[in-house]
């Protein structure tokens, strides 16, 4: 056997090049390391709550761990957790589903990559309303797609509009995503708008919808969350409506996601599914079945302490001068504007030329942990998470405070 002497190691795939860390999850390592080496960090990057998972789902793990569910899943999900999830959707939503148009993965991340994974060619659109979360358009770089960007402006609520969802879309489209309450600007898309996109959408019977709507629990001011599948029946077998147990019921670590979705999509999604994981973690599953059932009271106090600290951190970052902060109406972030803040320099001598800036500068002289705009595709802004305890905020908003009034 002959010997190629160029090749002195093995390779990695040509599509790990650009392919990168989500800054959410890299600025949050970088924090724990700040912390391992003997520092007061506080970490506001990585959106989890802080709360611990409700006892009844506990509970509910270990029992079913103590009563042998321990064998593999069935690929789509336990019957009791499926039974759940379509009782949901019915209840809180307005949308049936088939028990075989719903599925369940590790996480509702795993069901957005299984759903790019089983439709996207090479050069497919994947469009993507812009602050968007990291992970939209990673994904789907990596799974051969081209994202494209559409900028929900501030001046609209950061909420996307019918007019510039028609500017981008073209017989390229594959995909729209929508995510309201948003991550990370916390928008929530009102009904008129939403049914203004879907009116668009009829002109592109060819697009997909992924409708991420792991936040619709945390909606305030008396906001509502609309399905778009509800809004617009008839666009309903081309849309998956995504969710999960990990922000609603403080589930984050237990990796419980789920969908609903027309079938023929949903069976292409468990065929890659049956290939990569083999499905959720049993134990995790029976969790979130208890969680579904029993946690409404639970999801209540959270959203009580989140509405709280919401309007918080909306007052601190009002009074910070150069930097502009609306009140969000949902999800658990704030997003500030830090134009005021762009072109000064920091009390460590760094010059703030934008929000990647700003956010590195504030973790090395602050120990505080944010993610810069950039990130989301809409600068120059931070993404502050607020799933984090009163008084760890309160110390946060002072150390930023702090920070920007020393800007020159
Ligand atoms: C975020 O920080 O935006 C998250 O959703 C955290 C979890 C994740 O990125 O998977």
């Amino acid at each position: 056997m002959t010997m190629n002497p160029l090749k002195t190691e093995p390779s990695l795939s040509l599509k790990m090049e650009g392919f990168e860390t989500p800054a959410t999850i890299a600025m949050s390592m970088r924090a724990r390391e700040l912390a391992a080496q003997g520092n007061d960090v506080i970490s506001l990057a990585l959106g989890q709550p802080d709360f611990f998972t409700p006892r009844v789902a506990c509970d509910a793990a270990y029992e079913a761990a103590l009563d042998g569910k321990t064998k593999y899943p069935p690929i789509d999900g336990i019957l009791s957790l499926k039974q759940a999830v379509q009782k949901k959707f019915k209840q809180e939503n307005g949308l049936e589903y088939a028990l075989d148009e719903i599925m369940v993965a590790n996480g509702a991340k795993q069901i957005l990559f299984n759903a790019f994974m089983a439709t996207l060619n090479e050069g497919d659109e994947v469009v993507v309303p812009a602050p968007y979360w990291t992970s939209y358009p990673i994904m789907a770089r990596f799974l051969g797609g081209k994202p494209v960007d559409v900028i929900c402006a501030e001046e609209n609520n950061f909420s996307l509009k019918a007019v510039d969802l028609r500017k981008v879309l073209t017989n390229k489209t594959k995909w729209l995503i929508i995510n309201s309450p948003s991550n990370p600007t916390g928008a929530v898309w009102s009904r008129q708008d939403l049914l203004e996109i879907a009116e668009v959408l009829r002109d592109f019977p060819q697009v997909w919808i992924f409708a991420d709507e792991i936040y619709e629990h945390l909606v305030f001011d008396g906001q509502e969350h609309y399905s778009l599948a509800v809004l617009a029946p008839d666009l309903k077998d081309r849309i998956l409506t995504a969710n999960g147990a990990s922000k609603t019921y403080a589930m984050p670590g237990w990796r419980v996601g789920y969908v609903g979705g027309p079938k023929r999509l949903i069976k292409a999604m468990l065929k890659i599914q049956s290939n990569s994981t083999s499905g959720a973690s049993s134990i995790s599953q029976a969790a979130a079945t208890a969680a579904l059932h029993h946690c409404d009271n639970d999801v209540a106090e959270m959203k009580e302490a989140y509405d709280r600290r919401r309007k918080m951190m909306k007052e601190a970052f009002s009074k910070m001068s150069g930097v502009t902060c609306a009140v969000p109406q949902g999800a658990f972030y704030v997003y500030p504007g830090i134009e005021g803040c762009i072109g000064k320099t920091s009390a460590g001598g760094r010059k703030i030329e934008n929000d990647q800036d700003f956010a590195e500068a504030l973790l090395e002289e602050q120990h505080v942990a944010v993610v810069p705009g950039h990130a989301f595709g809409l600068s120059p802004y931070l993404r502050i998470s607020y799933a984090a305890d009163d008084k760890v905020l309160e110390k946060a908003c002072k150390r930023i405070a702090q920070f920007v009034e020393r800007l020159q």
